[in-house]
């Protein structure tokens, strides 16, 4: 098999791009990597020094290939299938990035802020940090809400990169500040990337580690 996806079950960034592989049964072989572990830490390291997952390995190509956003790019380009994730007009395409870089930057990393705090140990948290990451998820969640209010999916009716940004984003978010009954639009579009094949696939995957998560 030419791809090796090398990620996590739990790891928000690795649904984004397990949601991508599974959209269009892309086959890869999928290396489930503990970071606790030190020869499995090490082996990742080797491959991508920043140490974070998901990372692909297409060995057809001899390419080694981080970020998830990269990495959905590269699978448009090189695995295409029925869906495309960046969308062929040009004005589309710099909308679904935009997303892409709303979903990560302002909701998944405000998440992924808050999460890691409660991780930290006493006498090593942020409170500070943590609240300008609540304030920050607030503004957000009520951009999407606006936006989608007309709209199925993140850019309109296409699923597409976007899209696989926003449903891990928005899962771990909805877990650490609940969208609530202020952000309807926010939660129907969740339902919709819940119910998605793909996505659902993800999370009945994830099931069994979700103990993991910090509540
Ligand atoms: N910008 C990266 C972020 C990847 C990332 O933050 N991955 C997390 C898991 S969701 C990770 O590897 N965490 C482990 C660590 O930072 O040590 C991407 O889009 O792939």
């Amino acid at each position: 098999m030419s791809l090796t996806l090398h990620f996590h079950p739990l790891a928000s960034y690795c649904h984004k791009v397990l949601i991508a592989l599974y959209e269009n049964d892309t086959p890869f072989a999928p290396n489930s990597v503990d970071l606790s572990n030190e020869t499995e830490r090490a082996a990742l390291l080797k491959l991508w020094p920043i140490g974070k997952f998901p990372v692909l390995r297409d060995d057809a190509r001899n390419q080694t290939i981080p970020e998830s956003t990269v990495i959905i790019e590269y699978l448009d380009r090189h695995y295409s299938g029925r869906t495309r994730f960046m969308p062929v007009d040009v004005d589309r395409t710099w909308q679904a990035r935009l997303r892409d870089r709303f979903y990560d930057l302002y909701v998944h990393e405000p998440m992924q802020k808050i999460v890691g705090d409660r991780l930290r140990p006493d006498g090593k948290k942020d409170p500070h940090g943590v609240e300008e990451a609540t304030a920050r998820l607030r503004t957000s969640y009520r951009m999407i809400d606006q936006e989608m209010a007309t709209r199925t999916w993140a850019i309109g009716d296409e699923f597409s990169l976007a899209d696989c940004a926003a449903a891990p984003a928005l899962f771990y978010a909805n877990e650490v500040m609940p969208f609530g009954e202020s952000h309807a639009n926010v939660a129907a579009y969740f339902v919709r990337l819940k119910a998605r094949p793909s996505y659902a696939r993800v999370l009945k995957e994830a099931e069994p580690y979700f103990a993991m998560f910090p509540r």
